[in-house]
């Protein structure tokens, strides 16, 4: 790789009073005409021949961004970009060349090549963190939230000095300020008074919508002049002055630990959104009076009042469009990525550690004997998960237990009592109701190294989160293995022992099942839900931890407990009753049905609990069938595409000339579940329709 675009000696002063004269102002000109030249060479040469097929342009941001990154000198601060962030990319130590191969999808891109140029993730190098950034536009919001607490975590909780003087910074445009990613980040930062800088660089579109269809008016900040415990400021990002005097102050709020800043800079966006953007739009007016703002010929005029001669700025263009084409022939000479690595770094691999977040020397996990479970009191499933939480806290200060009534109350359904008393209420936590904001904060305190354990009151009421879901599952593979996220979601799951109903009793793992990078564990009892939730909170990877509400404190949940060391590791089904003419593959609360469904049939039903659905343990589901020849799959969340599809395709396709009779399902219709609990019965599959299912497969 070639050398970062700024000089490692450069004067980036600590002093508040004084930046514009520190600032190092050939190093701001130097990256400023490089982003610039980049853009003019992608949309003259590169895309008209092919090279880059999707071209964002920065013209017009330039000069901000670079101001704001040339200040990013502490080792742990961290920015969520955007897609627009180029600049300030470069800024951080990105070189030309890797920029030039993202764009053109090569192996030296920033991820490889699995994502778009304009996307960006990069671990730290002389300056901050790059978080993993999201394509929805939004999304970058609450992960930068979360990397803003994890250093409120670190400053008051670790007691760490190296985490003193540190920024979070999040980037996003003024179409951004209408997505439910601003709001429940912003709420979050102001209601925690987070070390949080929100740069916002407002353009005046979203694409082609005008800003006033954004907010009121088209300006957040007159309508936030009544918003508490936030510092705004506003600025002309185009003004070399204005724009570093302004950054300054925000950065110097940060740092002192005064609470977050929302830093408006007005800029022009002097291209189409997109290369495939032609501004129809705009009028020709506008678009003159957007180019009169460029920020390149005001910059220009500022260096030659320093001192700067004519000859000297030319002098610097050239240099830098010399770099330019230097490091593109760098960037042309880069290989096209393997195709047979498409797939890789869906999940952790030992052998591959992240660069980032998560744990660096992490090995896979061993089970831990049968016997360890067999004596003993027994006890309930809440309990067996709260006494897991309890001992992974007191032996992990990493970790953080939070969500909606978390905290003193102890969950609405007990998971958690008493742990804020023990741990404190730094570590043990109540959030505000935003399920974006809960998620999208654990990934940014898993990507600082943290591990967070959020808890969401009902399966359904993750909805919310599911932009900040999807896009923790994908963060490992599209950062190319550069960042891990390894976090743990408890959720309860299923209808309850009194009664069900349509937002309270989804178990829908199968949606989650096809969320790629996510692993999910659905313990059927106590035991299994103590080794399986150690395994998660010890694993590498983000975790659903589903609960069933059915189990949390009844009698098939219960047993005694395995204790403090007992692991289970994922992938590993386990054969709650051995048979020899049905195999039945079930999860969850319905494993209890089929072993009563099962009770007259003695050793004939072989019934597997599959405790996790991803990995889900295929090796003993095929050995069963080829045993017995027949398959019923049990299980609670809806029909169409539910898991049940996925394990009668395998056999279908594995074990189709060991089968003896149709491989057969059990499962919800698809619609919710009633509350009405006589409507209830026949929706969720009950004993008496699996016994008959089991009679007709056993005289098949
Ligand atoms: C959630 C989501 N919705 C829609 C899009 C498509 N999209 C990409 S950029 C964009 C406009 C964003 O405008 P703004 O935040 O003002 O930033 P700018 O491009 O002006 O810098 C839209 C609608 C997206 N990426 N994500």
């Amino acid at each position: 790789m070639t050398e970062p675009l700024f000089s490692t000696t450069q004067q980036v002063s600590q002093s508040t009073t004084d930046f514009q004269n520190a600032v190092d102002w050939a190093a701001v000109a130097r990256l400023v005409l490089t982003s610039r030249t980049l853009d003019d060479l992608e949309e003259q040469e590169l895309v008209p021949t092919g090279i880059v097929r999707y071209q964002f342009s920065a013209r017009g941001h330039e000069l901000a961004q670079v101001l704001l990154g040339l200040r990013l000198n502490q080792p742990h601060d961290a920015a969520s970009v955007y897609y627009r962030s180029r600049p300030f990319m470069l800024s951080q130590g990105m070189t030309i060349a890797e920029g030039l191969a993202s764009s053109m999808a090569r192996v030296d891109s920033l991820s490889g090549g699995r994502d778009v140029g304009a996307v960006y993730n990069m671990p730290r190098r002389e300056r901050a963190t790059i978080l993993p950034m999201a394509g929805d536009v939004g999304g970058q919001y609450s992960p930068a939230a979360g990397w803003a607490q994890t250093i409120t975590y670190h400053q008051s909780v670790l007691q760490d000095q190296a985490w003193q003087n540190t920024a979070a910074v999040v980037f996003g445009g003024d179409g951004s300020l209408a997505t439910p990613g601003f709001w429940s980040a912003f709420n979050m930062a102001t209601t925690l008074k987070l070390p949080l800088l929100f740069f916002i660089e407002d353009n005046g579109y979203a694409i082609s919508v005008p800003s006033v269809l954004q907010v009121p008016n088209g300006d957040i900040m007159a309508n936030f002049a009544s918003y508490q415990n936030v510092l705004l400021l506003s600025g002309d990002g185009t003004d070399p002055i204005d724009a570093a005097t302004k950054i300054d102050q925000a950065l110097d709020h940060i740092r002192s630990s005064l609470g977050p800043v929302l830093l408006r800079f007005r800029v022009p966006r002097l291209n189409g959104h997109s290369i495939t953007d032609t501004q129809a739009y705009k009028d020709e007016a506008t678009k003159k009076a957007e180019w009169q703002r460029d920020p390149i010929p005001r910059l220009r005029a500022f260096m030659l009042e320093q001192g700067w001669t004519d000859t000297q700025w030319e002098a610097l263009v050239a240099q830098v469009e010399q770099d330019v084409r230097k490091e593109l022939e760098q960037a042309l000479a880069s290989p096209e990525p393997d195709p047979a690595t498409s797939s890789q770094f869906m999940f952790s691999d030992p052998a591959h550690p992240q660069r980032a977040g998560g744990i660096g020397n992490y090995q896979p996990m061993v089970a831990s004997p049968e016997s360890q479970v067999a004596t003993g009191p027994r006890i309930n499933m809440i309990d067996a998960v709260r006494q897991t939480l309890t001992h992974e806290l007191a032996t992990n200060p990493r970790m953080l237990v939070f969500g909606e009534d978390v905290g003193r109350k102890g969950g609405v359904h007990g998971a958690t009592r008493d742990l804020q008393h023990q741990f404190g209420e730094g570590r043990v936590f109540d959030t505000a109701l935003s399920e974006e904001g809960i998620i999208g904060r654990a990934v940014g305190m898993a990507l600082a190294g943290l591990l967070p354990v959020p808890e969401i009151q009902f399966r359904k009421y993750a909805d919310p989160a599911m932009e900040q879901i999807t896009n923790c599952g994908s963060i490992r593979w599209r950062s190319n293995n550069n960042f891990a996220v390894p976090l743990v979601v408890r959720m309860p799951v299923g209808f309850s022992k009194y009664t069900g109903d349509p937002w309270h009793s989804v178990s829908g793992e199968a949606i989650y099942a096809h969320t790629p990078g996510w692993q999910i564990a659905f313990p059927s009892n106590a035991a299994d839900a103590t080794g399986l939730l150690r395994a998660a909170l010890r694993g590498n990877d983000p975790v659903f931890f589903l609960e069933h509400r059915a189990l949390l404190d009844t009698p098939e949940g219960r047993t005694p407990y395995p204790g403090d060391d007992y692991i289970v590791p994922f992938g590993q089904a386990k054969v709650r009753q051995a048979g020899d003419i049905v195999t039945v593959v079930t999860w969850g609360a319905m494993l209890h049905r089929c072993l009563e469904a099962a009770q007259p049939f003695g050793d004939s039903v072989e019934i597997i609990d599959l405790r996790t659905i991803v990995p889900w343990d295929r090796e003993t589901v095929l050995a069963s069938v080829e045993k017995t020849g027949r398959c019923l799959v049990v299980h609670e969340d809806t029909w169409t595409a539910g898991f049940g599809a996925e394990i009668a395709a395998t056999i279908a396709q594995d074990a189709f000339e060991w089968l003896d009779a149709p491989i057969t399902r059990i499962a919800a219709p698809d619609n919710p579940v009633p509350y009405n609990r006589q409507l209830m019965t026949t929706v969720i599959p009950g004993v008496e329709e699996i016994r008959v299912r089991m009679d007709v497969l056993l005289r098949y």
